[in-house]
């Protein structure tokens, strides 16, 4: 099992608009409303994919319960901690004249001692019982910076191989605690080696130096045109398939699932890669965040290309 903790749970609402300006009204003609944040939208890929995963992290209010409600619809398992508040609304306004994709993310529920207290302890079980754990997304307000780094720990201790997806301070502190998998852009590798990347081989050998402080895998996401992965000492140049994308969001939680996939069934290196790259570019053609469409993921891995460096 798979599992994907979320501590910042979401309704990820998307609204598709034929114009949208700002101080104007905008009606809505479509929209989808799904369960989210980024390791909600990695657990239901994973679930696509036909394995078999569990979300958890915390959740709070009326937005809460229609998180469960929705996972369990979906078939997808979640044994989330119940906190104080209201769980957040992600919104996503597509322009459809335009095309151009507008976020706006709510702040949140705040955690208390006693709720991180909780968390810690349903890691630490869910961990005794997955071979992966997915930590991602942003930290939630009441949260230490080294949270991450705190449950990636008690995971590790109990078994589980680690992967983190978060940006910040809180991708800063996490690395600390030494994750399997980590998915920076290139402004965070520049924060995490305290200086800009002026030259690509700077690139290189920032995800070079990531790995000898042993993180086995670094992939660093390049947009449209793939990534720069450096796994168990070798680099490796991925190249996205070109499609027309509908909704890009939730593209690098879809990566991350196809990642996680690819090394629960023990897949080679590249077939990893490759997996998790069709998922990314899959759920780019689909409406909403955080979705792909199996017949599109199978037939985009041959489009994937992938040279070792
Ligand atoms: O990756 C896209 C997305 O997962 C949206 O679904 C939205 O919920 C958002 O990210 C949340 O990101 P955050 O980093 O705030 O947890």
């Amino acid at each position: 099992m798979i599992t994907t903790v979320t501590l910042n749970a979401a309704i990820d609402k998307t609204y598709y608009v034929d114009r949208f300006e700002l101080g104007k009204v905008t009606r809505v003609p479509k929209m989808h409303a799904l369960p989210g944040g980024k390791g909600i939208n990695v657990a239901r890929v994973i679930h696509l994919l036909g394995e078999s995963s569990l979300a958890t992290g915390f959740i709070a209010g009326s937005n809460g319960r229609f998180i469960e409600k929705k996972l369990t619809e979906q078939g997808i398992s979640h044994d989330f901690v119940t906190i104080e508040g209201e769980s957040r609304i992600c919104l996503n306004i597509i322009d459809r004249s335009s095309g151009e994709s507008t976020e706006i993310l709510e702040q949140g529920p705040t955690a208390a001692q006693m709720d991180q207290t909780a968390m810690e302890a349903k890691v630490k079980e869910l961990a005794e019982r997955s071979g992966i754990l997915c930590f991602s997304g942003s930290l939630l307000a009441g949260v230490p910076t080294d949270f991450y780094a705190r449950l990636i720990a008690t995971a590790k201790s109990a078994g589980a191989k680690v992967f983190l997806d978060t940006s910040g301070d809180a991708l800063l502190a996490g690395i600390e605690a030494v994750p399997y998998f980590i998915k920076p852009n290139e402004d965070e590798v520049a924060k995490i080696i305290g200086h800009p990347l002026e030259k690509e081989s700077d690139l290189y050998d920032s995800v070079q130096g990531l790995m000898e402080r042993g993180i086995a895998c670094v992939v660093v996401s390049l947009g449209e045109n793939g990534s720069l992965a450096g796994v168990e000492g070798q680099l490796y140049r991925v190249k996205a398939p070109r499609i027309e994308a509908v909704n890009t969001v939730g593209c690098g939680d879809s990566f991350v699932a196809g990642m996680a996939v690819g090394v629960a069934r023990g897949l080679p290196v590249e077939e990893c890669l490759r997996l998790a790259t069709a998922s990314g570019s899959a759920n780019a053609l689909t409406e909403e965040a955080g979705n792909v469409r199996l017949d599109d993921v199978q037939r985009l891995l041959a489009e994937v290309s992938i040279e070792l460096l």
